[in-house]
Protein backbone atom coordinates (compact mmCIF):
# COMPACT_ATOMS: atom_id res chain seq x y z
CA UNK A 1 0.00 0.00 0.00
CA UNK A 2 1.56 3.20 -0.66
CA UNK A 3 0.09 6.14 0.21
CA UNK A 4 0.97 10.16 -0.16
CA UNK A 5 0.38 11.71 3.24
CA UNK A 6 0.34 16.13 3.61
CA UNK A 7 -1.61 18.46 5.91
CA UNK A 8 -2.27 21.53 6.79
CA UNK A 9 -2.42 23.46 3.63
CA UNK A 10 -3.64 26.96 5.10
CA UNK A 11 -5.01 28.02 2.00
CA UNK A 12 -5.76 31.85 2.08
CA UNK A 13 -3.13 32.47 4.88
CA UNK A 14 -0.80 35.34 4.88
CA UNK A 15 2.55 36.59 6.78
CA UNK A 16 2.60 40.14 8.21
CA UNK A 17 -0.41 41.06 5.44
CA UNK A 18 1.73 39.64 2.40
CA UNK A 19 -0.49 36.28 0.98
CA UNK A 20 1.18 33.24 0.64
CA UNK A 21 -1.33 31.97 -2.26
CA UNK A 22 0.94 32.22 -4.80
CA UNK A 23 3.75 30.15 -2.55
CA UNK A 24 0.57 27.68 -1.83
CA UNK A 25 -0.21 26.86 -5.65
CA UNK A 26 3.43 26.53 -6.28
CA UNK A 27 3.98 23.91 -4.00
CA UNK A 28 0.64 22.25 -4.59
CA UNK A 29 1.73 21.89 -8.01
CA UNK A 30 4.99 20.20 -6.77
CA UNK A 31 2.85 17.63 -4.73
CA UNK A 32 0.63 17.00 -8.05
CA UNK A 33 3.77 16.42 -9.46
CA UNK A 34 5.14 13.70 -6.94
CA UNK A 35 1.69 11.82 -6.79
CA UNK A 36 1.83 11.69 -10.58
CA UNK A 37 5.33 9.52 -10.09
CA UNK A 38 4.50 7.70 -7.20
CA UNK A 39 1.07 6.44 -7.85
CA UNK A 40 -0.21 6.48 -3.98
CA UNK A 41 -3.54 4.30 -3.60
CA UNK A 42 -4.98 7.37 -1.52
CA UNK A 43 -3.91 10.79 -1.11
CA UNK A 44 -4.23 12.44 2.77
CA UNK A 45 -4.49 15.77 3.72
CA UNK A 46 -4.78 15.53 7.33
CA UNK A 47 -6.93 18.58 8.28
CA UNK A 48 -6.65 22.62 7.66
CA UNK A 49 -7.45 22.89 4.59
CA UNK A 50 -8.29 26.39 5.31
CA UNK A 51 -6.64 28.98 7.34
CA UNK A 52 -10.10 30.05 8.42
CA UNK A 53 -13.50 29.11 8.30
CA UNK A 54 -14.13 31.64 5.55
CA UNK A 55 -11.45 31.60 3.13
CA UNK A 56 -11.05 33.77 0.51
CA UNK A 57 -12.23 32.98 -3.23
CA UNK A 58 -8.67 32.28 -4.58
CA UNK A 59 -7.99 29.85 -1.84
CA UNK A 60 -11.51 28.02 -2.79
CA UNK A 61 -9.90 28.09 -6.28
CA UNK A 62 -6.88 26.63 -5.61
CA UNK A 63 -8.53 24.08 -3.69
CA UNK A 64 -10.80 22.86 -6.83
CA UNK A 65 -8.19 23.33 -9.24
CA UNK A 66 -5.29 20.57 -7.50
CA UNK A 67 -8.14 18.03 -6.78
CA UNK A 68 -9.23 18.13 -9.96
CA UNK A 69 -5.90 17.47 -11.12
CA UNK A 70 -5.59 15.18 -8.37
CA UNK A 71 -8.63 13.15 -8.81
CA UNK A 72 -9.87 13.46 -12.50
CA UNK A 73 -6.45 13.54 -14.56
CA UNK A 74 -4.30 10.95 -11.98
CA UNK A 75 -7.63 9.43 -11.20
CA UNK A 76 -6.36 8.80 -7.08
CA UNK A 77 -8.45 8.28 -4.44
CA UNK A 78 -8.29 11.44 -1.82
CA UNK A 79 -9.03 12.02 1.22
CA UNK A 80 -9.95 14.85 3.76
CA UNK A 81 -10.66 15.81 6.88
CA UNK A 82 -11.74 19.45 8.44
CA UNK A 83 -8.77 20.43 10.82
CA UNK A 84 -9.34 23.14 13.83
CA UNK A 85 -9.13 26.05 11.12
CA UNK A 86 -12.02 24.45 9.10
CA UNK A 87 -15.79 24.83 8.76
CA UNK A 88 -16.86 21.71 8.59
CA UNK A 89 -19.91 22.62 7.34
CA UNK A 90 -18.49 24.41 4.69
CA UNK A 91 -15.53 21.74 3.55
CA UNK A 92 -18.66 18.92 3.87
CA UNK A 93 -20.34 20.34 1.26
CA UNK A 94 -21.27 17.52 -1.36
CA UNK A 95 -19.66 14.87 0.73
CA UNK A 96 -21.86 12.35 -0.35
CA UNK A 97 -22.22 13.13 -3.80
CA UNK A 98 -18.29 13.77 -4.40
CA UNK A 99 -17.53 9.80 -2.76
CA UNK A 100 -18.73 8.44 -5.46
CA UNK A 101 -15.88 10.41 -7.16
CA UNK A 102 -12.44 9.30 -5.35
CA UNK A 103 -13.30 12.46 -3.06
CA UNK A 104 -13.50 11.33 0.44
CA UNK A 105 -14.45 14.06 3.16
CA UNK A 106 -14.64 13.41 6.96
CA UNK A 107 -16.59 16.36 7.83
CA UNK A 108 -19.80 18.14 9.48
CA UNK A 109 -22.56 15.46 9.20
CA UNK A 110 -19.91 12.53 8.34
CA UNK A 111 -17.15 13.53 10.71
CA UNK A 112 -16.25 9.61 10.66
CA UNK A 113 -15.31 8.01 7.16
CA UNK A 114 -14.03 4.70 6.25
CA UNK A 115 -12.72 4.28 2.58
CA UNK A 116 -12.28 0.82 1.55
CA UNK A 117 -9.89 0.58 -0.94
CA UNK A 118 -7.62 -2.58 -2.26
CA UNK A 119 -3.54 -3.12 -2.77
CA UNK A 120 -1.83 -6.33 -4.09
CA UNK A 121 -1.97 -7.75 -0.45
CA UNK A 122 -5.48 -7.44 -0.42
CA UNK A 123 -8.34 -5.03 1.31
CA UNK A 124 -7.00 -2.04 3.83
CA UNK A 125 -9.28 0.30 5.04
CA UNK A 126 -8.51 4.01 6.06
CA UNK A 127 -10.66 5.22 8.77
CA UNK A 128 -10.75 9.28 8.93
CA UNK A 129 -12.18 11.42 11.59
CA UNK A 130 -12.17 15.07 11.18
CA UNK A 131 -11.37 17.22 14.11
CA UNK A 132 -14.06 17.63 17.25
CA UNK A 133 -13.58 19.21 20.04
CA UNK A 134 -15.12 17.64 23.57
CA UNK A 135 -18.07 19.31 23.36
CA UNK A 136 -18.96 18.78 19.54
CA UNK A 137 -18.10 15.20 20.30
CA UNK A 138 -20.61 14.52 22.71
CA UNK A 139 -23.41 16.22 20.96
CA UNK A 140 -22.19 13.75 17.67
CA UNK A 141 -21.83 10.56 20.08
CA UNK A 142 -24.57 11.63 22.62
CA UNK A 143 -22.39 11.63 25.20
CA UNK A 144 -21.78 13.73 28.51
CA UNK A 145 -18.89 12.16 29.89
CA UNK A 146 -16.23 13.70 27.24
CA UNK A 147 -14.06 16.52 28.88
CA UNK A 148 -10.99 16.49 27.18
CA UNK A 149 -9.51 16.13 23.64
CA UNK A 150 -8.08 12.36 24.67
CA UNK A 151 -11.23 11.02 26.10
CA UNK A 152 -13.01 12.47 22.95
CA UNK A 153 -10.63 10.76 20.66
CA UNK A 154 -10.51 7.71 22.46
CA UNK A 155 -14.66 7.67 21.83
CA UNK A 156 -14.58 8.72 18.33
CA UNK A 157 -11.54 5.88 17.46
CA UNK A 158 -14.01 2.95 19.00
CA UNK A 159 -16.58 4.37 17.17
CA UNK A 160 -14.73 4.15 14.28
CA UNK A 161 -13.92 0.89 14.77
CA UNK A 162 -17.04 -0.66 14.61
CA UNK A 163 -17.72 0.12 11.35
CA UNK A 164 -14.46 -1.63 10.15
CA UNK A 165 -13.63 -4.54 8.55
CA UNK A 166 -10.20 -4.97 6.80
CA UNK A 167 -7.55 -6.19 9.28
CA UNK A 168 -5.33 -3.51 7.60
CA UNK A 169 -6.15 0.06 8.96
CA UNK A 170 -5.02 3.36 7.99
CA UNK A 171 -6.01 6.10 10.76
CA UNK A 172 -6.18 9.94 10.04
CA UNK A 173 -7.16 12.69 11.73
CA UNK A 174 -6.18 16.13 13.47
CA UNK A 175 -5.04 16.34 16.91
CA UNK A 176 -2.00 16.96 19.18
CA UNK A 177 -0.37 13.83 20.55
CA UNK A 178 1.67 14.20 23.76
CA UNK A 179 5.24 14.44 22.88
CA UNK A 180 5.11 16.37 19.36
CA UNK A 181 6.99 19.21 18.41
CA UNK A 182 5.42 22.58 17.94
CA UNK A 183 6.29 25.43 16.05
CA UNK A 184 5.16 28.98 15.91
CA UNK A 185 2.35 28.69 13.67
CA UNK A 186 0.02 26.41 14.93
CA UNK A 187 -3.14 28.26 16.64
CA UNK A 188 -3.78 25.75 19.73
CA UNK A 189 -6.71 23.57 20.30
CA UNK A 190 -7.91 24.95 23.69
CA UNK A 191 -7.76 28.44 24.71
CA UNK A 192 -5.47 28.25 27.97
CA UNK A 193 -4.35 24.61 27.72
CA UNK A 194 -2.96 22.14 25.40
CA UNK A 195 -5.79 19.96 23.84
CA UNK A 196 -3.29 16.85 23.99
CA UNK A 197 -3.95 13.36 23.57
CA UNK A 198 -2.29 10.17 24.63
CA UNK A 199 -0.14 8.37 21.89
CA UNK A 200 -1.94 4.96 23.74
CA UNK A 201 -5.39 6.26 21.87
CA UNK A 202 -4.54 4.87 18.47
CA UNK A 203 -3.20 1.37 18.96
CA UNK A 204 -4.62 -1.39 17.16
CA UNK A 205 -3.77 0.85 13.62
CA UNK A 206 -1.11 -0.33 11.49
CA UNK A 207 -0.34 3.50 10.85
CA UNK A 208 -1.56 7.31 11.72
CA UNK A 209 -1.22 10.02 9.22
CA UNK A 210 -1.60 13.02 11.65
CA UNK A 211 -2.40 16.87 10.99
CA UNK A 212 -1.92 19.82 13.07
CA UNK A 213 1.22 19.89 14.20
CA UNK A 214 3.56 21.84 11.03
CA UNK A 215 6.54 20.40 11.54
CA UNK A 216 7.54 17.07 10.40
CA UNK A 217 7.90 14.40 12.52
CA UNK A 218 6.95 10.49 13.39
CA UNK A 219 5.76 10.47 17.90
CA UNK A 220 7.32 8.16 20.09
CA UNK A 221 8.28 4.42 18.21
CA UNK A 222 4.56 4.25 17.41
CA UNK A 223 3.50 4.27 13.84
CA UNK A 224 2.18 7.75 14.46
CA UNK A 225 3.29 10.36 11.99
CA UNK A 226 2.75 13.91 11.59
CA UNK A 227 3.50 15.29 7.54
CA UNK A 228 3.75 18.98 8.33
CA UNK A 229 2.74 21.95 6.21
CA UNK A 230 4.00 22.13 3.12
CA UNK A 231 5.28 25.45 3.69
CA UNK A 232 6.76 27.37 6.36
CA UNK A 233 4.30 30.17 7.91
CA UNK A 234 6.62 31.52 10.64
CA UNK A 235 10.12 33.29 10.92
CA UNK A 236 10.35 30.66 13.67
CA UNK A 237 10.37 28.00 10.95
CA UNK A 238 13.45 28.86 8.94
CA UNK A 239 15.80 26.16 8.84
CA UNK A 240 12.89 23.95 9.24
CA UNK A 241 12.89 21.48 6.39
CA UNK A 242 9.23 21.12 4.73
CA UNK A 243 7.60 17.78 2.57
CA UNK A 244 5.28 15.30 1.63
CA UNK A 245 5.57 12.17 3.17
CA UNK A 246 5.34 8.78 1.22
CA UNK A 247 4.09 5.96 3.44
CA UNK A 248 4.47 1.72 1.91
CA UNK A 249 2.81 -0.41 4.23
CA UNK A 250 3.95 -3.98 3.40
CA UNK A 251 1.53 -7.02 3.77
CA UNK A 252 1.93 -7.31 7.87
CA UNK A 253 1.28 -3.66 8.80
CA UNK A 254 4.85 -2.55 8.51
CA UNK A 255 4.99 0.96 7.36
CA UNK A 256 8.08 2.78 6.07
CA UNK A 257 8.29 6.46 5.97
CA UNK A 258 10.03 8.61 3.07
CA UNK A 259 9.90 12.81 3.39
CA UNK A 260 9.82 14.24 -0.60
CA UNK A 261 11.40 17.85 0.34
CA UNK A 262 9.15 21.14 -0.86
CA UNK A 263 10.66 24.30 -1.39
CA UNK A 264 8.96 26.99 -2.57
CA UNK A 265 9.38 29.49 -5.19
CA UNK A 266 10.50 32.12 -2.11
CA UNK A 267 12.35 31.31 0.44
CA UNK A 268 12.13 32.42 3.86
CA UNK A 269 15.55 34.26 6.02
CA UNK A 270 15.80 35.60 9.00
CA UNK A 271 18.98 37.82 9.07
CA UNK A 272 20.78 39.97 11.63
CA UNK A 273 23.52 42.55 10.95
CA UNK A 274 24.37 46.07 11.23
CA UNK A 275 22.55 48.50 8.46
CA UNK A 276 25.25 49.18 6.84
CA UNK A 277 26.70 45.33 6.15
CA UNK A 278 22.97 44.56 5.07
CA UNK A 279 22.23 46.74 2.93
CA UNK A 280 26.18 46.88 0.86
CA UNK A 281 25.81 42.92 0.58
CA UNK A 282 22.95 40.87 0.64
CA UNK A 283 24.06 37.76 2.03
CA UNK A 284 24.58 34.36 -0.68
CA UNK A 285 21.56 32.31 -0.69
CA UNK A 286 18.83 35.43 -0.55
CA UNK A 287 17.26 35.87 -3.84
CA UNK A 288 15.50 39.36 -4.58
CA UNK A 289 11.93 38.17 -4.28
CA UNK A 290 12.39 35.65 -0.31
CA UNK A 291 10.37 36.54 2.17
CA UNK A 292 12.82 38.62 4.99
CA UNK A 293 13.37 39.30 9.02
CA UNK A 294 15.59 41.45 10.04
CA UNK A 295 17.14 42.09 13.25
CA UNK A 296 19.34 44.90 13.42
CA UNK A 297 22.90 45.32 15.45
CA UNK A 298 23.31 48.98 14.96
CA UNK A 299 23.04 50.79 18.78
CA UNK A 300 21.79 53.94 17.13
CA UNK A 301 18.62 54.54 15.22
CA UNK A 302 18.79 54.24 11.43
CA UNK A 303 17.27 56.50 9.09
CA UNK A 304 14.30 55.56 7.61
CA UNK A 305 15.87 52.03 8.35
CA UNK A 306 12.55 49.82 6.75
CA UNK A 307 12.45 52.02 3.34
CA UNK A 308 16.01 51.68 2.54
CA UNK A 309 16.40 47.97 3.35
CA UNK A 310 13.28 47.37 1.27
CA UNK A 311 15.68 48.66 -1.49
CA UNK A 312 17.55 45.74 -1.41
CA UNK A 313 15.18 43.17 0.01
CA UNK A 314 11.12 43.62 -1.06
CA UNK A 315 9.69 41.63 0.52
CA UNK A 316 11.44 42.54 4.28
CA UNK A 317 8.34 41.82 5.90
CA UNK A 318 9.91 42.18 9.83
CA UNK A 319 12.15 44.67 11.02
CA UNK A 320 13.85 44.89 14.77
CA UNK A 321 16.45 46.76 16.47
CA UNK A 322 17.05 45.03 20.10
CA UNK A 323 19.05 47.97 21.03
CA UNK A 324 16.44 50.31 20.70
CA UNK A 325 13.74 48.80 22.78
CA UNK A 326 13.30 50.34 26.03
CA UNK A 327 13.92 47.85 28.77
CA UNK A 328 11.98 48.68 31.81
CA UNK A 329 13.18 49.72 34.87
CA UNK A 330 12.97 45.94 36.28
CA UNK A 331 15.68 45.07 33.52
CA UNK A 332 13.30 42.38 31.47
CA UNK A 333 12.92 43.19 28.13
CA UNK A 334 9.52 43.07 26.92
CA UNK A 335 8.77 39.57 24.94
CA UNK A 336 8.56 39.69 21.07
CA UNK A 337 4.65 40.52 20.38
CA UNK A 338 4.28 38.23 17.79
CA UNK A 339 5.59 35.26 19.76
CA UNK A 340 2.38 35.48 22.38
CA UNK A 341 -0.87 34.48 22.09
CA UNK A 342 -4.21 35.95 22.84
CA UNK A 343 -4.22 35.83 25.96
CA UNK A 344 -1.06 36.99 27.14
CA UNK A 345 -1.26 39.92 24.64
CA UNK A 346 -4.67 41.22 26.68
CA UNK A 347 -2.86 40.01 29.59
CA UNK A 348 0.01 42.17 29.16
CA UNK A 349 -2.44 45.25 27.65
CA UNK A 350 -4.61 45.11 30.81
CA UNK A 351 -1.70 44.98 33.06
CA UNK A 352 -0.55 48.39 31.35
CA UNK A 353 -4.09 49.95 31.51
CA UNK A 354 -4.79 48.90 34.80
CA UNK A 355 -1.38 48.52 36.36
CA UNK A 356 -2.09 45.51 38.10
CA UNK A 357 -2.12 41.73 36.54
CA UNK A 358 -5.45 39.92 35.94
CA UNK A 359 -6.79 38.03 38.85
CA UNK A 360 -7.90 34.52 38.89
CA UNK A 361 -11.54 35.26 38.00
CA UNK A 362 -10.89 38.24 35.28
CA UNK A 363 -8.71 35.44 33.72
CA UNK A 364 -11.23 33.00 33.07
CA UNK A 365 -13.48 35.14 31.94
CA UNK A 366 -11.24 35.94 29.43
CA UNK A 367 -10.75 32.68 28.55
CA UNK A 368 -13.99 31.77 28.44
CA UNK A 369 -14.80 35.02 26.02
CA UNK A 370 -11.11 33.91 23.74
CA UNK A 371 -13.46 30.21 23.67
CA UNK A 372 -16.24 31.37 22.56
CA UNK A 373 -14.76 33.99 19.69
CA UNK A 374 -12.97 30.67 18.31
CA UNK A 375 -16.44 28.59 18.52
CA UNK A 376 -18.19 31.57 16.66
CA UNK A 377 -15.16 32.47 14.11
CA UNK A 378 -15.63 28.42 12.99
CA UNK A 379 -19.43 28.01 12.60
CA UNK A 380 -20.08 31.86 11.44
MN1 LIG B 1 -2.71 23.76 11.20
Amino acid sequence: MRLLHTSDWHLGRSLFNLSLLEDQAAVLADIVEIARDYRPHALIVAGDLYDRAVPPPEAVDLLDDILSRLILDLELHVVLLAGNHDSPERLGFAARLLERNRLHIAAARSPIRIIPLEDEHGPFEIAAISYLDPAEAREFLDRNDLHDHDAALQALIAQARTLLQAHRVVLTTHAFVQGGATSDSERPLTVGGAGFVSPECFDGSDFVALGHLHRAQSVGNRPIHYSGAPLKFSFGEVGQPKSVSCIEIDARGESHIRLLPLSPPRELHCLQGSFEELYRNVPDGVRRDDLISITLLDKHPVLDAMNRLRERYPNLLQLSQPALVEVPSGGVRPPEPTRLSDQELFADFFQQVAGRPLDDAERAELLAALAEFHRQEKHS
